[in-house]
């Protein structure tokens, strides 16, 4: 018999293919108030969850899966995962790093330019026929040698760096502990909002990154100021960015991530110095590809008794 496996939100379907023969696959609804009750019939059976950082695997899941061995997910962030309980009962938590960082940076650097240079607000100015009406557009914010901040400067921050160094761009960062690059670190939050232009954010979610880009932060970049994210909506205090936004105190967001996806807050949708994206940071068929096939990896890894590639806890 094949070993169970719970997937909670599927993988491209060749991996499920992939999956398939080797485990019997348990497909959790998309309501999520339902997962504990979908798994009973096999719960006693259950050694291997399968999701993404999106859905995670929450407490609850977890608890009723006595025999859980591994919750393998698919993106780098594991916040959506109880940590805490994974560390108390052994239980393995793999992700999938690196394979996503030049995406997640090109996101990063296509925020910036679209925020900066008006993008999105011009991809709407030719279609509705403003250009014809009215002429010309309102002159934009040059991005090239500007000082940007980058908070975080981990695997995906160090590729964002690279990329705005080739934009000539003043690069400085911040994180708890300095880390092995040639940038400027700042030990103060909200020193570096208020000396730089262009602020991208890249730290992981949860309970440590809380609202670390709260009010303050917001307001010491100021009313020319941009802050770009592609970390976790939760890193944002979204009600006061959403007010420095409305009310010009911040100059414009670049946004692919919010607090409580997939809803985004209304007022956002009418401000022509925000631009919005559905969470699609690693979002290219190449990087799900390379991602779907790690968490594959991992939990054939579990199964035979192999080094896990990429464990988390
Ligand atoms: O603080 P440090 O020295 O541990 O540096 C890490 C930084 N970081 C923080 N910076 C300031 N305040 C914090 N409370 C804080 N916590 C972490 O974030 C490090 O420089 C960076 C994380 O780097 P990695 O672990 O290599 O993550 P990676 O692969 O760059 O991905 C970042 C996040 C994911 O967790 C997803 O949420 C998202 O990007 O896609």
């Amino acid at each position: 018999m094949k070993p169970d496996l719970v997937s909670v939100e599927a993988l491209r379907p060749q991996s499920m293919t992939e999956l398939a023969e080797t485990f019997a696959i348990h497909a959790l609804p998309a309501d999520r108030a339902r997962w504990v009750e979908a798994v009973a019939p096999v719960a006693a059976h259950v050694r291997f969850v399968q999701t993404t950082g999106f859905s995670g695997c929450p407490g609850d899941l977890m608890r009723a899966l006595p025999r859980l061995e591994i919750v393998a997910v698919m993106g780098v962030g594991v916040d959506a995962v109880d940590l805490a309980q994974a560390r108390a009962r052994g239980i393995a938590v793999t992700n999938t790093p690196d394979v996503l960082n030049d995406d997640v940076a090109d996101l990063a650097m296509a925020l910036t330019l679209m925020t900066a240079r008006n993008l999105a607000l011009s991809d709407r100015y030719v279609r509705d026929g403003r250009w014809k009406r009215l002429g010309n557009q309102a002159l934009a914010t040059k991005v090239s040698g500007k000082r940007l901040g980058i908070v975080g400067m981990g695997r995906i921050g160090k590729v964002v760096a690279r990329r705005a160094a080739a934009f000539d761009m003043t690069i400085s960062y911040h994180t708890r502990n300095p880390a092995d690059v040639p940038y400027r670190h700042v030990p103060d939050l909200e020193a570096l909002a208020r000396e730089v232009d262009i602020m991208i954010v890249i730290v992981p979610g949860g309970p440590a990154t809380r609202g670390l880009i709260d009010a303050r932060v917001i307001a010491a970049l100021g009313p020319k100021g941009i802050l770009v994210n592609v970390s976790r909506g939760s890193v944002v205090d979204e009600p006061a960015l959403v007010e420095a936004l409305v009310s010009g105190r911040l100059g414009g967001a670049g946004l692919d991530v919010f607090a409580d996806e997939p809803n985004v807050p209304e007022a956002l949708l009418a401000l022509d110095n925000v631009v919005l994206a559905p969470h699609v940071g690693s979002a290219t068929s190449e990087t799900r590809g390379a991602m779907a096939d790690l968490v594959v990896a991992n939990l054939r890894a579990q199964l035979e008794g192999g080094t896990l590639l990429t464990r988390v806890v």
